[in-house]
């Protein structure tokens, strides 16, 4: 037997407010932790949903710093959007707090005071790098130097981007301090350790031996953790911002942002009722975290082993996490901006809510790494939402405004047919639950959509609207079971699409059943008089995704530009003034072009270079037209040793600016000059 609980609460990982939320967070964590709260409140179950934005950590001062504004405008910003757009997707958090608010910096800091007064860290000093212009110690984000790995000089000193090698700081060569460019010197540090070693043995039998049942991506994780062996782990920063670590000689120190952020759990929880005691430390509280797979040692390892060092606290029955989600076949990027944004999504698709969740949750990467692709996203919507269970859900309310003025039919006596059909509908609702207890979404939506197939088949295979002519009253008792099997979709889907559920229920006219009435055979009563139907969805176009395809793509050319722009070439061997003297470089104008026939890339120009007219091949046929160039100003090195070329005397070179991807450009003076002017 299952134990039983008697309410529940669950968290969502905190986002970081350094930017707005996006598809990959949305199917990691938001929709199945989403679906998961909206069922069990279904159910009638004490449940409360927590969430909030997590508001420290050093890639918030980096941004700060970048845009040459505060920690604080940042976190406000990106603190407005996500909850914003989260409200926008229907996400049902009970609270959606912040960890910049006085609760939580209270609560973070007692709980680090627990800890410290009863000896539970040890104190530990250490040599660390230090921007001695800035007066500052530096995060490792802050070092950059050169991978030791693939030789990129922009590496992190906690990563290189580039070859996505994970590094410490004593790795990069060649550091500098991102904060001032200067070489920072290693200086000492006292921080605070959680001496997680000692609650290896705890947590092996909490987890490997009592959570068995565990997701297999989150158990591996937390078993090769165990295996490996537990270190000690900093729990406070040299930083500015953050939560002030609350002891004597700890000024310039912060909590480490994975120290309070979970905390800020129990934090929005406060904010959300005064009887918060009882969903923490009541162990019939079922405790759920709904997490991304980078976040599971923080969740299982470390944020237990936290609680269990404070005491009096539950922990979690389950940490479900997601895998990764793909767009378009690459890594979602925020740095590369390859990423669907939610704020965007809901601008660009008002009243299509529920087609990203609809999405998100049938293609959710919960086993292994997925793909979101536009035209995936079109399909889903068109071949499933609107073909299936839109074409069902106006059906049935179609007919029974046309036949019966949107009066429910009285149900007469039961073919066959219609017991077997409810047969099978009977048993969807256990595998719906079985599934969604178990974690299990995407499996649980398409137990939901199966009402909608079976009302489709019903319809199809008892054809009303043949049968309205010749026994008009088996149609009453079609069109009842079809209007119980509408409201049967309207209970069923709203965990995963609300918005639909309620719009059905307001076509139906009926107040919301609860999740054990699903499967009644009187959830829409004979006589009931039903409202107008509307369309549940709509056909996405074409334009709208290649729309979409082409924000992509824009994306994709800034990157290569950007990376194109990274790659600057080094500065060639010196030379004297004398040498450069030497070259004799005029304004000149083009006064013909033409193409030199039999190749691709060569143009006969003939120039006036104040000197003389004179005939110059350039190969620069692929990137200017001949028209584009006549009457052009141009630069040209009047002296270059002349060169036969297809049979053309060429004398002089064209100076062109070339960057990193190929691409010419001419040089030209900003203002008209006399042909033969001196460049120098
Ligand atoms: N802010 C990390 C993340 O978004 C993080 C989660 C905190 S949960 C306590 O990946
Ligand atoms: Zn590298």
């Amino acid at each position: 037997m299952e134990k039983q609980f008697k309410r529940y609460l669950i968290t969502s990982a905190l986002p970081y407010a350094n930017g707005p939320v996006h598809i990959g967070h949305l199917a990691g964590v938001y929709v199945p932790s989403d679906i998961y709260a909206r069922y069990l409140r279904l159910k009638g179950h004490d449940v409360i949903s927590v969430c909030g934005s997590d508001e420290h950590g050093v890639p918030i001062t980096i941004k700060a710093r970048k845009e040459g504004i505060t920690p604080q405008d940042v976190v406000d910003r990106y603190h407005e959007i996500i909850k914003r757009s989260f409200e926008g997707l229907g996400m049902s958090f009970d609270i959606y707090s912040r960890t910049s608010s006085a609760t939580h910096a209270k609560t973070a800091s007692d709980f680090f005071r627990k800890l410290y007064d009863e000896g539970k860290f040890i104190e530990k000093t250490s040599m660390q790098y230090y921007d001695e212009q800035a007066q500052t110690f530096l995060a490792d984000r802050y070092i950059v130097g050169t991978c030791p790995r693939c030789g990129n000089d922009r590496a992190y000193g906690d990563q290189c981007e580039k070859c996505g090698s994970t590094l410490s700081p004593d790795e990069l060569l060649d550091p500098h301090s991102a904060v001032s460019g200067s070489t920072p010197v290693k200086r000492e540090t006292k921080h605070w350790y959680l001496p997680l070693d000692q609650y290896e043995q705890f947590l092996r039998e909490w987890i490997l031996d009592g959570h068995k049942e565990w997701k297999s991506n989150v158990y591996g994780q937390c078993k090769s953790w165990l295996d490996g062996g537990l270190q000690p782990r900093a729990v406070s920063r040299d930083l500015d911002w953050g939560i002030p670590v609350p002891v004597e000689g700890a000024e310039g120190k912060v909590l480490y942002v994975w120290f309070d952020a979970p905390i800020g759990y129990i934090s929005a929880t406060k904010d959300l009722t005064p009887d918060w005691e009882k969903y923490w430390k009541d162990p019939e509280t079922k405790l759920v975290h709904f997490i991304g797979k980078d976040n599971i040692v923080f969740h299982c390892i470390v944020f237990p082993s936290m609680l269990k060092a404070h005491g009096g606290y539950i922990l979690p029955e389950n940490v479900p996490s997601n895998e990764f989600l793909n767009l378009e076949g690459e890594k979602i990027s925020t740095s590369r901006n390859w990423a669907v944004w939610l704020h965007e999504y809901l601008e660009d698709f008002p009243g299509k809510e529920d087609v990203l969740r609809y999405v998100l949750c049938a293609n959710a990467p919960e086993t292994k790494d997925n793909d979101f692709t536009w035209k995936d996203f079109q399909a889903r919507n068109n071949n499933e939402l609107v073909a299936v269970l839109g074409n069902f859900v106006n059906r049935a309310l179609v007919l029974t405004q046309k036949y019966y003025g949107g009066e429910v039919p009285a149900c007469g006596e039961l073919t066959e047919f219609d017991r077997a059909t409810m047969e099978e509908l009977a048993g969807i609702k256990r595998s719906l639950e079985s599934s969604i207890e178990s974690y299990r979404f995407r499996e649980a939506l398409k137990e939901a959509m199966n009402y909608a197939r079976i009302g489709n088949k019903y319809l199809a295979d008892s054809e009303p609207w043949k049968l309205v002519k010749t026994d008009p009253e088996r149609v009453k008792t079609i069109l009842y079971i079809a209007l119980q099997i509408t409201a049967d979709i309207a209970v069923a889907i709203e965990p995963f699409m609300p918005f639909s559920a309620a719009k059905i229920l307001r076509m139906l006219d009926i107040e919301k059943p609860s999740w054990e009435r699903l499967g009644a055979a009187d959830l829409v009563p004979a006589g009931h008089r039903i409202a107008q139907p509307e369309l549940l969805f709509e056909k996405i176009e074409d334009a709208a995704i290649e729309a979409q395809l082409a924000k992509l793509a824009a994306a994709k050319e800034a990157n290569a530009a950007a990376e194109a722009a990274q790659n600057i070439e080094p500065q060639k061997d010196s030379v004297s003034f004398d040498d450069f003297q030497r070259m004799d470089i005029r304004v000149s104008t083009i006064l013909a072009a033409e193409k030199v026939a039999k190749t691709k890339k060569l143009l006969k120009l003939t120039v006036d270079t104040g000197i003389d007219q004179r005939e110059i091949v350039s190969g620069i046929a692929e990137h200017f037209t001949p028209e584009e160039l006549v009457g052009r100003q141009v630069l040209v090195l009047v002296n270059l040793e002349p060169r036969e070329l297809k049979g053309i005397l060429s004398r002089g070179m064209i100076l062109m600016a070339e960057d990193a991807s190929g691409k010419l450009r001419l040089l030209q003076p900003n203002e008209a000059v006399n042909s033969g002017a001196i460049v120098g």
